[in-house]
């Protein structure tokens, strides 16, 4: 997969180079290329913002900049055209469904906005997405085009090396995953649970998913009526 990011503060990406992320682009997994948008101005000060029209507080990113930068970045094929997102408190919420489907793409294109935002009409002429991370306002979108690439990264094939873990994230099932443990198997005078090391391999997946269940309805009761409940799983929750 490819991904370009355009934005004023391309040092705010550099954390696309580390970690998961990063080894993934070492073994070309995925292709990232942070561009500065101020490169599509033409005036000594290079500005992107100007006044709202219809007055209020703040200021808006100007169309110009930004159709320019996203005519040079998507290129002149017009057979391969990439999936051009806006990250925005205003748009539809990320999940890791819309993860997954992100996942398929083979290249993204991240619009990070700052002050209040892009002028409507590029957003409407070039946005496939307009995509929020979280009911909170955040000063840019370059944290959440960390979040969201980091998250569709992890999909991509043969960045996780245990495909295990990505199918029993929490999400993966609909539900919170319950807590993990490692040895010792007495620390400060708490003990793992002894199902755990029990090898009992039926009844720790049963009592994974009792965790899941018990946690999922204590912290995001609203996630249980989206899923499948089975006859073992309304047991649990009828306690
Ligand atoms: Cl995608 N951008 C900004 N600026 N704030 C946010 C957000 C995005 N998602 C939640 N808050």
């Amino acid at each position: 997969m490819r991904i370009d990011v355009l934005t004023i503060f391309p040092d705010y990406l550099r954390p696309l180079e580390l970690a998961l992320v990063g080894r993934a682009a070492a073994r070309d997994l995925v292709d990232i290329h942070t561009h500065d948008l101020r490169q599509w101005t033409h005036d000594v000060h290079r500005t992107v913002d100007d006044a709202p029209y219809g007055g209020g507080p703040g200021m808006v990113m100007r169309p110009e900049p930004w159709d320019e930068a996203l005519r040079a970045v998507s290129g002149g094929d017009p057979t391969r055209r990439p999936r051009v997102v806006v990250p925005t408190p205003a748009g539809v919420p990320f999940t890791q469904r819309y993860a997954a489907e992100l996942a398929e793409q083979h290249w993204l294109v991240f619009c990070c906005g700052r002050y209040e935002g892009i002028d409507g009409r590029v957003v409407e002429a070039w946005a496939d997405d307009e995509i929020s991370i979280g009911d909170y306002v955040l000063a840019g979108g370059e944290a959440a085009t960390l979040v969201i690439v980091e998250a569709v990264t992890r999909l991509l094939p043969g960045v996780v090396g245990n495909v295990e873990s990505i199918t029993d994230d929490s999400f993966a099932h609909g539900l919170l995953e319950g807590a993990v443990y490692t040895r010792p198997p007495i620390w400060r005078e708490r003990e793992v649970p002894a199902i755990l090391r029990s090898g009992d391999h039926a009844a720790i997946a049963r009592w994974r998913r009792d965790e899941a269940l018990l946690r999922t309805r204590r912290r995001r009761p609203e996630l249980l009526d989206r899923i499948e409940l089975s006859a073992a799983d309304r047991a649990v929750l009828a306690n």
